[in-house]
């Protein structure tokens, strides 16, 4: 009995040490891709990102199976009132807070789309992040109408 007992602690105490360790994911919420307009075969997801795994961390790289490039974006409008995107390497996650991508600010631009995205597709979305596992989720293509409000 004795004997059974601790051969059974050994398999099961790696097990357990590895689940106390393992890191928290970043929360998503209210993802969406904006359907595509007209013959444009690029477009941009929003949603949340939400840090409560008690660390700081950033959104590093995204991709998509669907898209030759999925990249970061911030929209700005330059002093000539002419909005313009610019590339970020990373978001910024700190512990504790979350970071609103939506239309105007950061947002996750696909280009190089393989064909034009209607609503209610649905796009597989990598998302990968400096301390955190690299997170895979599901994107609802909104219409191309969408405003950040409407997305439940
Ligand atoms: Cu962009």
């Amino acid at each position: 009995m004795h004997k059974i007992l601790l051969a059974l602690m050994v398999v099961l105490a790696p097990f357990s040490v590895a689940q106390a360790d393992e890191p928290q994911a970043i929360e998503t919420r209210k993802m969406w891709a904006r359907a595509t307009i007209g013959q444009s075969l690029t477009t941009a997801v929003y949603g949340i990102l939400e840090n409560q795994t008690g660390q700081d961390d950033a959104l590093v790289a995204v991709s998509t199976p669907v898209a030759r490039m999925a990249q970061i974006h911030r929209t700005t409008m330059n002093e000539m009132g002419i909005m313009t995107m610019d590339h970020m390497e990373k978001v910024v996650l700190k512990d504790g807070t979350f970071v609103v991508m939506e239309p105007g600010d950061i947002h996750i631009m696909l280009m190089g789309l393989e064909q034009k995205l209607e609503a209610g597709f649905e796009v597989p979305l990598k998302l990968e992040f400096e301390n955190s596992p690299a997170r895979q989720v599901r994107v609802m293509v909104y219409p191309a109408t969408t405003k950040f409000g409407d997305v439940k």
